[in-house]
């Protein structure tokens, strides 16, 4: 019998939401109960076009903005062979950052619309579940202040939340709103109930293509 497919599974939300503290306790929590997971990140800064997102993340480079964010789109789509290939193995993907984020944090700069900023990443393997961690500005606060990168300030993360808000209308991604908020043993069980349902979904169906 062929083996049943990984889910695909996203996290995303705001800067210091615990997305990536969450991807690793949820990757090691499926692994210890003898579902095969690995985690995976967005951007991965370790390909070539990685290493050029990563420069103007750091603002060591500058990028013109439609150019960036087709840069961000390319190292999604450059994996996915391998996501594709993990997928079929039985293999679940835990994901942190994703089109979403492409999405939001471009067309929240001035003279993008959504729709514009989504058209790269039709057609990308589609999550099975996206969970959205969500965090108030005050409450991400006391998590510490902004990194130096660029986008980590207040002003654009209040515009990228907002983004996010209009990424989860529609009705064709299964979004999860989480309540970031919590202690990280409480977001994590949240997080594990919701994994668990999506990967006994997937199992019995195509992987699909978002957006389309
Ligand atoms: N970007 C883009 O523009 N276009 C794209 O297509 C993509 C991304 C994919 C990448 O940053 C930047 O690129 C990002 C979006 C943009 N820019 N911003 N902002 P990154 O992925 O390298 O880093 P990040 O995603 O910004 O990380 P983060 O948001 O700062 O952190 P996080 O992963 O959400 O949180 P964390 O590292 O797990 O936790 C943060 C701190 O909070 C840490 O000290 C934890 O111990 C603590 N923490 C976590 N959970 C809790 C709870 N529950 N209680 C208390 N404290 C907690």
């Amino acid at each position: 019998m062929a083996c049943k497919r990984g889910a695909l599974i996203v996290l995303e939300g705001v800067d210091k939401a615990g997305k990536t503290t969450q991807c690793k306790k949820l990757v090691q929590a499926l692994q210890q109960s003898g579902r095969p997971a690995e985690m995976m990140r967005f951007p991965d800064r370790t390909t070539t076009i990685g290493q050029l997102i990563s420069a103007y993340l750091e603002k060591k480079s500058e990028l013109e903005d439609h150019t960036v964010h087709l840069l961000f789109s390319a190292n999604r789509w450059e994996m996915v062979p391998s996501m594709k290939k993990k997928l079929e193995q039985g293999i679940t993907l835990v994901v942190d950052r994703y089109a979403f984020s492409g999405a939001a944090f471009t067309s929240a700069k001035p003279g993008f619309c959504l729709d514009w900023c989504k058209k790269p990443d039709v057609g990308l393997p589609k999550p099975d579940l996206v969970m959205f961690l969500q965090l108030s500005p005050s409450e991400a606060a006391l998590r510490g202040q902004f990194g130096e990168e660029r986008y980590e300030t207040s002003v654009f993360q209040r515009a990228v939340q907002h983004k996010f808000e209009l990424l989860m209308k529609d009705p064709s991604v299964n979004w999860q709103v989480i309540d970031a908020s919590q202690n990280i043993e409480g977001v994590h069980d949240n997080i594990m109930d919701h994994s668990l349902n999506a990967i006994n979904t997937a199992q019995n169906q195509l992987l699909g293509e978002l957006w389309k």
